[in-house]
């Protein structure tokens, strides 16, 4: 018997990514789901006070490092689960460590930040993608990664945003840039974009198991985990 495979579903707010994790993670079967951040850890918990208390105060970089250390906290249970044959849906990993803060980088530029969403002067290393990328070298990398993108009409229309820090129709404009801009999906095979706008959950239901039949991760396999390099 060969492994799971690991699946990431990575997506603006509001896009549908936690219903359409877990209505995948229940059509394989035998799957796990996981969501970062995982706020039950010791450093999940750190970083759910960061994201819940506008107050409560911590650099861009800190940040930044805590999202990555709080991947790390679960590095050896996904691959535990892998190699035990069990299909590892992610909400959230990687791409978002990076869109998110490559877009507070952006936003600190804008005169309409005041310190809560990004320090308010830029720092140098928050618009460095190898620089963010590097913590996470080494982790599990996804056999697929689909995006499930918004045009912006609709990103604007969803309303219900809630009061967590990035929770911004403004921010969230810049985080689809940012993840446009890092995400690789022309050369990277793995990686796959899925245009939610104006559908139903059961019609991006079908467009994301479309994609994972095309690209056979509902299929246990034979090849090594590989690291993110
Ligand atoms: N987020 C999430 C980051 O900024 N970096 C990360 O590495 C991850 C995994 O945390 F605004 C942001 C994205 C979002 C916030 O996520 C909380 P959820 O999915 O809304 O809980
Ligand atoms: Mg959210």
């Amino acid at each position: 018997m060969g492994r799971g495979q690991l699946i990431l579903i990575e997506g603006l707010d509001r896009s549908g990514k936690s219903t359409q994790s877990a209505i995948l993670a229940e059509k394989l079967g035998k799957s796990k789901l996981l969501k970062f951040p995982d706020r039950s850890t010791s450093v999940g918990k750190i970083i759910n006070e960061y994201l819940t208390n506008s107050s409560f105060q911590l650099s861009d970089q800190t940040a930044h490092l805590l999202f990555s250390a709080n991947r790390w906290e679960l590095n050896n249970e996904i691959i535990e689960l892998l190699n035990d044959g069990y299909f590892v849906i992610l909400d959230r990993y990687i791409y978002s460590g990076i869109a998110y803060s490559l877009a507070k980088y952006e936003y600190s530029k804008t005169a309409n930040n005041s310190g809560v969403i990004a320090s308010t002067t830029a720092s140098e290393q928050m618009g460095d993608v190898e620089w963010l990328y590097g913590p996470d070298k080494g982790l599990p990398k996804p056999d697929l990664t689909l995006f499930l993108t918004l045009d912006l009409v609709e990103l604007g229309k969803r309303k219900g945003w809630g009061n967590e820090r990035y929770e911004l129709e403004e921010f969230q404009k810049i985080v689809k840039s940012s993840f446009l801009r890092i995400l690789n999906h022309e050369e990277d095979e793995t990686v796959e974009l899925v245009d939610v706008s104006g559908k139903n959950i059961e019609e991006v239901t079908a467009l994301i198991w479309e994609v994972v039949e095309e690209k056979k991760v509902n299929q246990t396999t034979e090849r090594q985990i590989e690291k993110l390099s």
